[in-house]
């Protein structure tokens, strides 16, 4: 459906993207975005450091020591590493978090006191694919291996009280799609109003993203509520456990973390490991997300809510994305692949969509420009694009890496990107110069 893009065109945005990764760099870490995001986030690091290993390897390699600084001794790699930008402005930030007086925090650097999805585990894969220095990318794996894995082991050991192998997530902030409109069934029973929220003052619309495509207030006062909670309970996750209202076994969180895993079998195999925990975590994860998660009417992963016990239909991209850590068997993969070339994704003659939209669009309350509420984001894009090839949808996949590819061209390195493609207007949005969709668009460009 696209106009082939330029040779030229291609190079330039390579160029452009190593420029906003370049840019974002503060000399120990790479900011996701100049000032709506002054910080280092866990799973932003993992897809910068993928691109970065495209062409400056000790930038790529620092991205993940850096991130990995934060780690906690219980093994959680949390979800923000904060840097000491003087004039930064973030919320929340290190005072509201008070993660420093928790035993298992980290002594040298400050962090939150939640995690996000792990994909070091395959980002570190990648990294050494893309090496043209094997020795010293050896050298590496040895480093972060035992890093990347006490990340699991805390994933499985804390978060799967079940032992189903599928690990719940306990903040919005967690799965990485803050504001999807999955978990809306269990934050809407969380009256604000009767609510006891600490005050606090938001920083994100002091930025330069329009506050209709941020979270609402509501959002907000529950992230923050939650937030309050955790460190009532001084980060203790058994403690947290027993009383926090959101737990949720999430598909792209759990899909992420297979991947992971089997990346982390692959590098144990080839550092001479032990790799049975893996191996039999990995089981459990793809076993469980098939007999509980699936939903054969739909299609799709669904999401478990563990303190109400009751299933959470995702309609979300985030219910096809196990794709990439090869969860469904290749029946499945094809009922995902009709589903994607359905309306549900693709929309009609009349009005077509890019790929991928992270909303079904027959979805009432879709909303083409709010977060993480349909736009198009180039890390999801790239997971599908990723997922696709592992099946052979070859063709698919490729059609994603173009979308992405042509989005990227029309408007630069924006935060996310409006699936219409008869959008008259402006048609990305968030902030301007975002690290992942630089660097993933250097993974797609590869193949060029
Ligand atoms: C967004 O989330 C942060 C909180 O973690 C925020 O809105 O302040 C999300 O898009 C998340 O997935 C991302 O990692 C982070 C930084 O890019 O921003």
């Amino acid at each position: 459906m696209n106009a082939p893009i330029s040779p030229e065109t291609l190079s330039q945005l390579g160029q452009q993207a190593r420029d906003v990764l370049l840019s974002n760099w503060t000399g120990q870490f790479t900011k996701p975005a100049p000032n709506l995001y002054p910080h280092q986030w866990n799973w932003d690091a993992g897809f910068i450091a993928l691109g970065y290993s495209h062409f400056d390897m000790s930038k790529a390699e620092a991205e993940l020591r850096h991130l990995f600084q934060g780690q906690w001794s219980n093994g959680m790699l949390p979800q923000i590493v904060f840097g000491e930008e003087k004039d930064a402005r973030y919320f929340p930030g290190p005072d509201f978090w008070q993660t420093a007086d928790v035993p298992h925090s980290p002594k040298g650097k400050k962090t939150s006191g939640i995690t996000m999805p792990p994909v070091h585990g395959f980002a570190l894969l990648e990294m050494y694919k893309n090496s043209d220095d094997p020795e010293r990318s050896m050298q590496f794996l040895k480093e972060m291996y035992p890093k990347v894995l006490a990340n699991h082991r805390y994933l499985y050991s804390h978060r799967d009280p079940n032992e189903e192998g599928l690990v719940y997530v306990r903040h919005p902030w967690e799965p990485g799609t803050d504001n999807s409109p999955t978990w809306d069934p269990v934050l809407e029973s969380l009256d604000t109003a009767k609510l006891d929220i600490p005050p606090y003052q938001r920083q994100d619309l002091s930025h330069d993203s329009a506050e209709a495509h941020r979270p609402t207030q509501t959002d907000y006062d529950r992230y923050v509520y939650l937030v309050d909670l955790f460190r009532k309970n001084k980060y203790d996750d058994e403690a947290i456990y027993k009383e926090c209202p959101f737990l949720i076994q999430d598909p792209l969180f759990n899909g992420i973390l297979a991947w992971s895993n089997e990346s982390l079998i692959e590098i144990g195999g080839m550092l001479g490991e032990d790799v049975s925990d893996l191996v039999a975590w990995n089981e459990l994860t793809v076993y469980s997300m098939n007999d509980k998660l699936w939903n054969e009417e739909t299609g799709n992963y669904d999401a478990w809510d563990l303190a109400n016990d009751q299933r959470l239909a995702c309609n979300t991209s985030s219910g096809i994305l196990p794709m990439c850590g090869l969860v469904p068997t290749q029946e499945q993969a094809e009922m995902i692949l009709l589903k994607l070339e359905s309306s549900l994704y693709s929309g009609t003659a009349e009005n077509p969509t890019f790929w991928c939209p992270t909303y079904q669009l027959d979805q009432k309350n879709l909303d083409y420009e709010k977060y993480w509420r349909g736009p198009i984001w180039i890390n999801m894009n790239w997971l599908l694009y990723r997922g696709l090839l592992r099946y052979d949808m070859v063709e698919a996949a490729e059609r994603v890496r173009t979308d992405s590819l042509q989005l990227l061209a029309n408007h630069g390195f924006f935060e996310y990107f409006d699936p219409r493609r008869n959008q008259q207007g402006p048609a990305a949005y968030g902030t301007k110069q975002f690290s992942w969709s630089a660097a993933l668009c250097l993974d797609f460009l590869k193949e060029e």
